[in-house]
């Protein structure tokens, strides 16, 4: 089973429940969930790939800027089925192409775009260790009946 790491960001703290719901509804399983307000340093820490574009600093006040909901996510192909539900980065493009994606219907534009994924499998894995180091990546947290595992 693979894990990805999702995180709703603070445009769309107020739609976290309908959110779960759909991403529950699409067959992932939430395995960890926190909501948090991050640091300025946590959140250039996060997201350091982009320390050198014009947009980061943005990006970083708008990110600190209320409550986020990190979460890891797991089903088979997660990382690119969570990337998929998600959208195109651009909310404003996600309702052209994507409309039934979570940042067509949460998100505003380019920054404002209500939900976070890992882009790898190898991001995915860096990730879930920022936000969550206990978890164990190796477990399944779910039986095939669908039932929590223990
Ligand atoms: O992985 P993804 O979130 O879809 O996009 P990235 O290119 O990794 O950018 C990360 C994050 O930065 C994006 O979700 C919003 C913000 N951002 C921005 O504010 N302005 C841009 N022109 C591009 C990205
Ligand atoms: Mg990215």
């Amino acid at each position: 089973m693979e894990h990805t790491f999702a995180m709703i960001k603070p445009d769309a703290f107020e739609n976290a429940d309908e959110i779960c719901k759909i991403i529950e509804g699409a067959d992932f399983k939430i395995a960890e969930k926190e909501s948090l307000t991050l640091t300025p340093a946590k959140a250039k820490s996060f997201y350091g790939e982009h320390k050198d574009r014009a947009f980061f600093s943005g990006l970083i006040e708008f990110i600190t800027s209320g409550t986020i909901v990190a979460m890891v996510l797991e089903k088979e192909n997660a990382v690119v089925d969570w990337r998929s539900l998600l959208g195109p980065t651009n909310s404003k493009q996600a309702e052209e192409e994507a409309p039934d994606s979570i940042r067509a219907r949460y998100g505003t534009d380019v920054q404002k775009n209500a939900a976070h994924g890992s882009d790898s499998p190898s991001a995915a894995e860096r990730e879930i260790k920022f936000f969550f180091p206990e978890f164990d990546l190796t477990e399944t947290h779910r039986t095939s009946q669908g039932e929590e595992a223990k």
